[in-house]
């Protein structure tokens, strides 16, 4: 499918409807715009558009649907799948100017925002509140809410909470010919119609662009205890998982650390004194947090817990009641993704099965790593069964890491599916996985989703090269 190189007209029909400042050429900006933290993938926009309210999108949409212009929807850009990326070239539409908070409704324990806004200042809004929206990717420094609707982010605390489509209630957005729909209720339940909102959360900016995003919150848990569990065998971690579950704990947070994920982090972290020596005999560790309302109460989760993996571990257990002993291990875990990729070349997969396989899992990933030669870091959240598999570039030759590798992560999504599990948790699809889409889903079910992005965006410029095989 081709599109229209943008010329001059349309610049100026741009530049009518957003102001000049607005409609952005400059070279260093295009290549800004070219890439998002997805391995080393770069297309450039030939034009970046900022609008700040409904409306401009709805005139942008309509114009290049008419001119057969494509169109690729931005938020922060710190996607792991290629989503950001303008693939076809065309107008990168950033959303950055959408960023107000439109009202946090405290009777109804609900937020109105726009997409823009960054996940944690929309956490920190709701807190003042005694709120919590609890979706938290490690990206959420500097990721947009809008961002994550489109991917239907996860991170730590899915264990507990879920995930994004589990708190979007309704949606307004704008379709490719320029229609503005708003989606979903205001309503904790809704048994009407097809549930247009949660086809669009997770649709990476393939479906319509998100111009409005209403979220249930939940009260804000009081108290956290954060528990750093050493193992001296992967295994026993990854096992540990579900025997901690299976106690009728339900952790806030369940994350799995192989040893040199957290050496990574820690050494990317040594300047700011969060630096942990991981002794030789360390393989792994968990970190489970749990919280609630009463210190006591989570005192004795965490003594449940203890108890029911003594087996599996006999290393000392750190309990950190402090914040800031909390957030010193929750940095060492946020700054992993970052740490691992910082070296090298990287191709990451967001791998996720039934909880239990984990152990089995992370034995498989290990084992093809081997057959095809590279080397493979693995964390991530273990209670929902979802292993960041970072496979690094580093010593490998070009043609070992253009042929072999994509072999090795072929095998390692076909067990996944074979193990009831699917190719991205959290990541999305977007440039990076496309095509391995036919491994999870049968013809019948690739042309089904087709004819609905057929529905939405008939002349398909929105986000084009995305989710599907060329
Ligand atoms: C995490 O869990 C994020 O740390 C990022 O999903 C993972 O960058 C990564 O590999
Ligand atoms: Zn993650």
């Amino acid at each position: 499918m081709s599109f229209k190189v943008i010329e001059k007209k349309d610049l100026d029909f741009f530049n009518k409807i957003l102001g000049g400042n607005f409609v952005v050429t400059d070279p260093e900006m295009l290549k800004e715009n070219s890439h998002d933290e997805t391995e080393d993938l770069s297309f450039f926009p030939e034009v970046i558009l900022l609008p700040h309210k409904t409306a401009e999108i709805q005139k942008v949409l309509s114009y290049c649907n008419e001119n057969n212009i494509c169109v690729t929807p931005r938020g922060a850009g710190t996607g792991l799948s290629g989503g950001a990326i303008p693939f076809k070239g065309g107008v990168s539409l950033d959303m950055k100017r959408m960023n107000r908070i439109i009202n946090i409704d405290e009777e109804n324990f609900q937020v109105i925002t726009q997409p823009g806004v960054i996940t944690e200042e929309l956490q920190n809004a709701v807190e003042e509140k005694g709120l919590f929206y609890p979706v938290d990717p490690a990206s959420r420094g500097s990721c947009f809410i809008g961002g994550n609707v489109a991917e239907n982010s996860g991170g730590p605390r899915a264990v507990k909470y879920g995930t994004v489509k589990d708190y979007v209630l309704g949606l307004e957005i704008v379709l490719s010919d320029g229609k503005i729909i708003r989606t979903g209720t205001r309503t904790l339940k809704d048994a009407t119609g097809y549930d247009i909102t949660h086809l669009i959360v997770g649709s990476e900016g393939t479906l319509a662009v998100i111009t409005e995003i209403t979220l249930k919150l939940i009260p804000f848990p009081k108290k956290r205890l954060l528990m750093s569990i050493p193992f001296t065998s992967e295994e026993n971690a990854t096992k540990a998982v579900n025997v901690i579950l299976k106690m009728g704990v339900i952790p806030s947070a369940l994350e799995f650390m192989e040893r040199e994920a957290l050496k990574r982090s820690s050494e990317f972290l040594k300047e700011s004194s969060v630096y942990i020596e991981v002794p030789e005999r360390i393989e792994a560790h968990l970190l489970v947090e749990v919280d609630g309302n009463d210190t006591d109460d989570l005192y004795n989760e965490a003594e449940v817990i203890t108890e029911a993996i003594s087996s599996l571990t006999e290393e000392d257990i750190a309990v950190a009641e402090l914040k800031q002993e909390q957030d010193k291990l929750w940095k060492l875990r946020r700054v992993i993704g970052e740490a691992v990729k910082m070296g090298s070349i990287y191709k990451e997969v967001d791998t996720v099965v039934p909880r239990s396989i984990l152990p089995a899992l992370l034995l498989m990933v290990k084992k093809i790593g081997e057959k095809y030669g590279f080397k493979t870091i693995c964390y991530g959240h273990a209670g929902d069964g979802n292993l960041h598999v970072n496979i690094l570039k580093e010593g490998l030759t070009d043609l070992e890491w253009s042929a072999e590798v994509p072999k090795g992560i072929k095998e390692i999504f076909q067990f996944v599916v074979e193990m009831g599990g699917t190719i991205s948790a959290e990541h999305g699809i977007g440039l990076v996985q496309k095509k391995y889409i036919p491994i999870v889903f049968s013809t019948e079910t690739i042309n089904l989703m087709k004819s609905i992005k057929n529905i939405f965006d008939p002349k398909g410029i929105l986000n084009p090269g995305k989710i599907w095989p060329d």
